[in-house]
């Protein structure tokens, strides 16, 4: 996109995968809202609703000094919120983890993000709900730090183009490696992403889609946001939490869908080799939802075409989607 628009060139690439994923023309970014896609956009931070302009938090925030908090990524489909008590039951754990105290229930947290929503008068979109360590001084100790703040974002989101799930993803395996559980647990969904962020780099310089993230043991982690999973001989098989995977929700909806179509699904380490041999792979996320790939490090994976379990679950999964959620407007 080339245009000297400071706003449009401030314009967040939300809908990668990949330079083809569907992005708002320039024109229409302008007149809707650059960030989040939604004209006069409201944001929740601690109680109140501000505009995109006035919705600042204090430089001296944590979050933004030494990446301490924590997020979820929310989707809502058709005037309802898709697993919302999983997303908030997952941020809670992260908060546990990092003892950080939401200062808030989480009944009131479900209302705050209903009312975002409702405010941005969306049915279809995107949360991102973070909470902060909050202000403190320039020393990294939160003790320092005596009011976490809540965030609560709602934008629009393109889908990825149709593409993406007819034809498949390119991956390829970075050197970064998924960070150590021992040092930063990738269990817990903190405002950390750097790891995340140079294995992205590496994919977007590699002219890939997405990147491979290896443990340090040299096995199958996951994606950058995503959980991966492979089919050999009818069977799904996907890294356990403790390689260094995200105990994704899309990820933990594939395991009810494989149970409903009777087939198996094994946490087991994953290896290079294993992908290359699948005959079909897949990621899961949120903002993926489930993504089929058909090349991973330049080996053709299967018959290079989306596979018969992947498009059974895809299905099953855009069903889910239609029919299940917290319902926003009542
Ligand atoms: N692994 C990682 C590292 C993630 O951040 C997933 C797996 C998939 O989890 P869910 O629960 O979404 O099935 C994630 C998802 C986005 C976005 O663009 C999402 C994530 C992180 C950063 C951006 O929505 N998390």
């Amino acid at each position: 996109m080339k245009t000297t628009d400071a706003t449009v060139l401030d314009e967040p690439k939300i809908h990668e995968p990949g330079a083809d994923a569907v992005v708002e023309p320039a024109v229409e970014s302008r007149r809707r809202h650059a960030a989040t896609g939604v004209k006069e956009a409201k944001i929740y931070i601690d109680g109140k609703f501000y505009s995109e302009a006035t919705a600042k938090i204090s430089v001296f925030d944590h979050g933004l000094l030494y990446g301490d908090g924590i997020f979820e990524g929310i989707r809502f489909y058709n005037g309802r919120v898709f697993r919302l008590e999983e997303h908030l039951a997952r941020l809670w754990d992260s908060a546990r983890s990092i003892c950080l105290e939401i200062p808030m229930t989480m009944r009131d947290m479900t209302e705050a993000v209903l009312e975002t929503i409702r405010q941005n008068h969306l049915r279809d979109g995107y949360i991102r709900l973070l909470v902060t360590r909050g202000t403190g001084n320039l020393g990294l100790n939160p003790m320092q730090c005596k009011s976490p703040s809540v965030i609560i974002i709602a934008a629009t989101i393109a889908l990825y183009h149709e593409d993406f799930y007819r034809k498949g993803l390119s991956i390829v395996t970075c050197a970064t490696r998924r960070s150590n559980p021992a040092a930063l647990n990738p269990a817990v969904k903190s405002l950390n992403y750097l790891n995340n962020v140079m294995a992205r780099i590496e994919a977007n310089l590699a002219g890939a889609d997405e990147a491979l993230m290896l443990n340090d043991a040299g096995n199958v982690a996951e994606c950058t946001a995503d959980n991966v999973f492979i089919v050999k001989r009818g069977q799904i098989f996907t890294p356990p939490v403790t390689a260094g995977a995200l105990r994704g929700i899309t990820r933990s909806i594939v395991f009810e869908i494989a149970a409903e179509l009777g087939i198996k699904v094994l946490e087991t380490d994953i290896t290079r080799h294993d992908v290359f041999v699948a005959d079909e792979c897949f990621l899961t996320g949120t903002a993926a939802e489930i993504v089929p790939v058909v090349k991973a490090d330049a080996r053709v994976i299967g018959n290079g075409k989306p596979g018969p379990i992947t498009i059974r679950t895809i299905a099953r999964f855009k069903e889910m989607t239609r029919e299940t959620g917290t319902p926003i407007f009542v």
